[in-house]
């Protein structure tokens, strides 16, 4: 064979480099509770996850949002860290609680301004801004009112995205309205693992209603304002592989697969819920809601980082972890990722896709200024290979933003678990390029023709 200078892998990567396109967005995201800290000051409101993280036993090691990785005021060493991995676009979020300190009324104006700064501060470095409105940090104010549980929730929301919407709309390559609302929904008010704790299915199904609601009724409120930029949805979602051939794995796959799924992707594309005998509690529902709901979106951001097993025998039949799981306990499957585009792709009228989010939690070590962390990147090529996949069998997937930037608050999991393609130091916030990291940047810079096959300061 022709030397040609690349090695099999390179080759490979080449191909699926071909199958993503030339015009294919690569990115990095986050959230705001998670990075920003600085959650008492400039006027900052309280969020759920401040008052959840203070309750004895909810956070590990009773680690908040506090500092996190101190971005509120680390943003433009951070954008420049961004913007050296070679990216094109940064995905963001909004925290309502410093916008609007209640969630309703009176606005904060220094909040706004560290926005404005953020925005800025990416198209000065020619990233592409893509906002979020709603990453689970609901003002406490309005959680003590009732919360999602309250259908007035979703018309505070509703003004809230048109604030944001009018002062930066047209600053931002898109905008998405809710980040998981799944995980708002179920692990917030039904398993409780979630701010705000509540274990009450009703109220999860209820909740579900009014984030979806709201969903709608913000698109709707930021066009009719003349608000110009893409609005859309993030919403996180698996294949569903049922552990055996049997009547009862089968038929529990599809209630997983109908209430992990089709339950926001069926109002949202289809204008209705969709009905399964394992479904047992449906939302209070007013004329015109599945309408509003309904409101055609721009784009659809997909999150996946592992597929659903669904074992219906006791004691469970295990997912056979053939590849092996992530620090999070989670199994590395990648080819759920193009499972899941393929049926979704099939079953729905899509807008173009995100992948929002993908990526992998590791036992990441520090040692003489380096982590190698390549378990990381083998996660990252194969879901990437899926991604391709999915293209070539025409799926319209436009981007994809690994999760995450950087090591940071990971919930009810405190700073324990690391998603960085950069290694954060809480105690100095001192960051640093993981290897995959390195990996990412020249992946990229090859995507672009910007070929530099070296670990530059690797
Ligand atoms: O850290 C979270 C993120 O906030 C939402 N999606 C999943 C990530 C990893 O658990």
């Amino acid at each position: 064979m022709k030397k040609t200078g690349l090695s099999v892998e390179e080759m490979n990567e080449a191909q699926m480099q071909s199958a993503l396109g030339p015009e294919f967005v690569w990115g990095v995201a986050t959230s705001a509770y998670q990075i920003e800290g600085a959650a008492s000051e400039d006027g900052r409101g309280e969020s759920i996850w401040d008052v959840f993280s203070r309750q004895s036993g909810k956070v590990l090691n009773g680690d908040s949002g506090q500092t996190a990785c101190n971005h509120y005021h680390l943003w433009k060493e951070d954008l420049d860290l961004i913007k050296g991995l070679g990216v094109d676009a940064y995905r963001f979020s909004f925290a309502w609680p410093r916008v609007q300190p209640q969630g309703r009324g009176a606005l904060n104006p220094k909040g706004l301004d560290f926005y404005e700064r953020l925005i800025d501060g990416m198209l000065e470095r020619g990233l592409q801004p893509h906002g979020t409105l709603y990453h689970w940090d609901l003002p406490q104010h309005l959680q003590e009112e009732g919360g999602w549980g309250l259908r007035t929730t979703a018309e505070h929301f509703a003004n809230y995205a048109e604030v944001i919407g009018r002062k930066f709309g047209d600053r931002l390559t898109s905008l998405a309205t809710h980040n998981e609302p799944w995980c708002t929904a179920v692990l917030g008010n039904l398993t409780g693992k979630f701010a705000p704790g509540y274990r009450d299915p009703q109220l999860a199904a209820q909740v579900s209603h009014h984030l979806l609601l709201s969903h709608g009724l913000a698109v709707k409120a930021m066009r009719a304002a003349g608000v110009r930029t893409q609005f859309g949805i993030v919403l996180n979602q698996s294949s569903v592989s049922a552990a055996t051939d049997s009547a009862h794995d089968r038929a529990k796959a599809q209630t997983e697969y109908c209430s992990f799924v089709r339950w926001f992707m069926d109002p949202i594309f289809r204008g209705v819920y969709p009905q399964d005998p394992g479904i047992a509690h449906y939302p209070d529902i007013r004329a015109g809601d599945m309408e509003v709901i309904h409101t055609p979106i721009d784009f659809l951001g997909i999150n996946y980082y592992t597929r659903i097993w669904a074992s219906a025998s006791q004691p469970e039949v295990p997912p056979p972890k053939v590849l092996g799981e992530s620090d999070m306990g989670w199994e590395i499957y990648p080819d759920g990722l193009f499972e899941l585009l393929k049926d979704v792709n099939r079953d729905y009228k899509l807008p173009p896709v995100f992948i929002t989010e993908n990526g992998m939690a590791c036992v990441d070590v520090l040692r003489d200024g380096k982590v190698e962390d390549q378990a990381r990147i083998e996660y990252l090529r194969m879901h990437l290979q899926s991604v391709a996949n999915a293209r070539q069998a025409g799926v319209d997937i436009r981007g994809y933003f690994y999760w995450s930037l950087m090591d940071n608050f990971e919930w009810e999991s405190g700073y324990a678990k690391r998603f960085g393609l950069v290694h954060v130091d809480y105690s100095t916030q001192k960051r640093t390029l993981k290897r995959s990291a390195h990996w990412y940047r020249e992946m990229i810079g090859r995507h672009k023709g910007e070929v530099s096959m070296g670990h530059k300061n690797a």
